[in-house]
């Protein structure tokens, strides 16, 4: 009897799970090397969870393999909204070793950092394909956008029509340029931010809430 009340159970815990509507949604924090994504993560986890995800670095290709945070509810307007935070490795066309000398590093250093990036960029692209329900895609405002998208990454969002907002961070910075992201992706949403100073995070808040929940 124990056995079978046990099987019954995890049945019953399973369909549970399967049919919940409050399933929380996947929400992929995508971008290039540097845009600020690992930040951003650990400013929503911060403010929501308390906890922090991982370590930021000025040197790309800091974050080399894809980091969850389950269930980060964030309460918005009285609505609520539980997701799974994401944060990838930047995703670019190429990883390459020499970039890393530039920052004082070892050549042996630098390789080893350039193919775990290769891996996690792998990676990224494989948790997009099976596993996203939504994509923040995180910018550098104080550079130019189109040198910033990667095309194998926009093709995997489009074919699957996942909902995409655009964040264009680092505001606090004189180059920055909002305007000039909103003219090259007028298609989709743009929020500006600053992760790393907290510019404007209600918005940010209150349109994760909007197009997530
Ligand atoms: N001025 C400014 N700097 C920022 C902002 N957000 C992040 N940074 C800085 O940009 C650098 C990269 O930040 P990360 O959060 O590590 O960037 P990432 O996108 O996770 O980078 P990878 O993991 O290497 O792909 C760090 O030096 C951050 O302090 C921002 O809003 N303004
Ligand atoms: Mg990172």
């Amino acid at each position: 009897m124990g056995l079978l009340t046990g099987i019954r159970d995890s049945i019953s815990r399973a369909a549970d799970r399967l049919f919940s509507a409050e399933d929380p949604k996947r929400i992929g924090i995508y971008g290039p090397p540097n845009a600020g994504k690992t930040t951003l993560c650990n400013r929503i986890t911060r403010d929501w969870t308390g906890d922090a995800m991982g370590p930021e670095s000025h040197i790309p290709h800091e974050t080399r393999r894809a980091r969850r945070k389950e269930n980060v509810e964030i309460k918005r307007n009285g609505k609520s909204v539980t997701i799974d935070v994401v944060d990838t490795p930047g995703v670019t066309t190429k990883v390459d070793y020499e970039e890393f000398l530039e920052f004082d590093m070892e050549e042996d250093e630098a390789i080893r950092r350039s193919r775990e990036a290769t891996e996690g960029v792998a990676e990224a692209m494989h948790w997009l394909r099976e596993d996203i329900d939504g994509v923040i895609y995180v910018l550098d405002s104080a550079k130019d956008p189109i040198t910033q998208v990667n095309t194998m990454l926009i093709g995997i969002i489009e074919s699957r029509d996942i909902p995409v907002l655009i964040f264009a961070n680092k505001i606090d910075l004189e180059e920055s340029s909002v305007q000039r992201i909103k003219n090259t992706f007028p298609q989709h949403e743009t929020v500006k931010l600053s992760a790393l100073e907290g510019d404007n995070m209600d918005e940010v808040y209150d349109k994760i809430a909007e197009y997530f929940g």
